[in-house]
């Protein structure tokens, strides 16, 4: 057999709109790292910046770059699984595409991965000589609550199991990802929830950095995600995260329901049929706007296909509701007991609304090809 050449160390750099941080990203990667083989695996999202171009530019004249791009997908832990995926080095990295993680970094990590007998080595920013840079309170506040509660609910022993920026062995990365989430922005909290034995790790402070350029895609809906991936880690990923995320909207939308009830009888004085009619349609907007913007945001609807969706999900979940209530007049007649019989009834309501929603829709998109 001949001298190994590939990559010993890829660095997976998931990308939405970064392309003026790509060459900066590339360049200060190859002054930090020499006593090894490495390689940048960008995982871009079809960015309308052009990011993927820019990698490819590149990466035609340097095969230690490569670009994987996802068509009609979205997802920075998706992205960063298929990046690693595709890669036969031995270790593997996870950066951020905007500066924000201190490269440096990467020398003192493949030093202690390959000498030491460790299994992941995290950037950390809550241990000394590590920080937050310029976050305000709330983010501050935000970020250590969320890292307090994986660490009591998931039983992770990170410092900050938050940080997007650590390296992993490659064995050590396929042993868990057929556990995977998959979900949201918490690939490394993701990665170590999901090891069938607790991972041996060592952590290596880093001040989080300003973004070099761009804009952040962090919204409010990575909160949205971050409770759901907690939840599939809990359960087992027995249920599937957008069946909770489904149900968890539609209980909210029962209150909507009532309280929209409620206003039309006692404000607008409206028949009962009139004002629980108003009711449905309500809630039914409720579930889909939610539904839509956290359950699908992969498949988010705008535009045209918005109000072409609303309209499929209304006539979709009308045929729920026939169901839900066939179920549990049935199920009455046989047994009569009335909350067994209304409980039957939401469950089949519900698994059909979310089956047949899904499928009419949300359908799983053909990738449209913009190249
Ligand atoms: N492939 C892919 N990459 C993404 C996606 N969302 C974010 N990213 C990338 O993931 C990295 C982190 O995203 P940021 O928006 O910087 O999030 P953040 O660093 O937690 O937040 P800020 O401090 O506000 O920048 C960046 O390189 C993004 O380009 C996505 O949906 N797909
Ligand atoms: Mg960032």
């Amino acid at each position: 057999m001949g001298v190994s050449r590939g990559a010993q160390l890829s660095v997976i750099v998931p990308t939405f709109n970064e392309v003026d941080n790509v060459e900066e990203i590339i360049e200060r990667v190859r002054r930090v790292l020499h006593e090894i083989r490495w390689e940048i695996i960008f995982v871009d999202d079809d960015s309308p910046d052009g990011t993927a171009d820019k990698v490819k530019s590149i990466a035609m004249l340097d095969p230690q770059i490569r670009c994987i791009k996802r068509i009609g997908r979205r997802g920075l832990s998706s992205a960063c699984i298929e990046g690693m995926m595709s890669s036969s080095a031995d270790y593997l990295a996870v950066m951020d595409g905007d500066l924000q993680h201190d490269e440096s970094l990467l020398s003192t990590m493949i030093d202690i991965i390959s000498k030491e007998d460790v299994e992941l080595v995290v950037g950390t920013r809550y241990m000394e000589g590590g920080g937050v840079g310029d976050w305000d309170k709330k983010r501050q506040m935000s970020s250590r609550w969320a890292t307090q509660l994986s660490q009591k609910l998931l039983g992770v022993s990170l410092k900050d199991p938050m940080s997007g920026f650590f390296m992993i062995k490659r064995h050590a990365f396929e042993s868990c990802v057929g556990n995977l989430s998959s979900m949201g922005f918490k690939i490394l909290l993701d990665i170590v929830a999901s090891a069938p034995k607790p991972l041996v790790f060592k952590e290596v402070a880093f001040q989080f950095r300003e973004r070099h350029a761009g804009e952040s895609k962090l919204d409010q809906r990575v909160i949205w995600d971050y409770f759901l991936l907690l939840i599939d880690k809990k359960l087992g990923s027995h249920i599937p995260a957008s069946l909770i995320s489904f149900g968890i909207i539609g209980s909210i939308g029962v209150l909507v329901h009532l309280s929209i009830l409620g206003f039309c009888l006692n404000v607008f004085s409206l028949l009962f049929t009139s004002a629980q009619i108003c009711a449905v349609l309500g809630a039914m907007f409720f579930n889909f706007y939610l539904n839509n913007l956290l359950t699908y945001r992969d498949q988010k609807l705008s535009g045209f296909d918005f109000y072409l969706g609303l309209i499929k999900f209304v006539l979709t979940c009308s045929v729920g509701a026939v169901a839900n209530v066939g179920v549990a007049s049935f199920i009455y007649k046989g047994y009569g007991y009335w909350v067994f019989s209304g409980m039957a009834g939401i469950l089949v309501g519900v698994v059909w609304n979310y089956v047949a929603t899904s499928l009419v829709v949300w359908p799983k998109k053909r990738p449209k090809i913009n190249a």
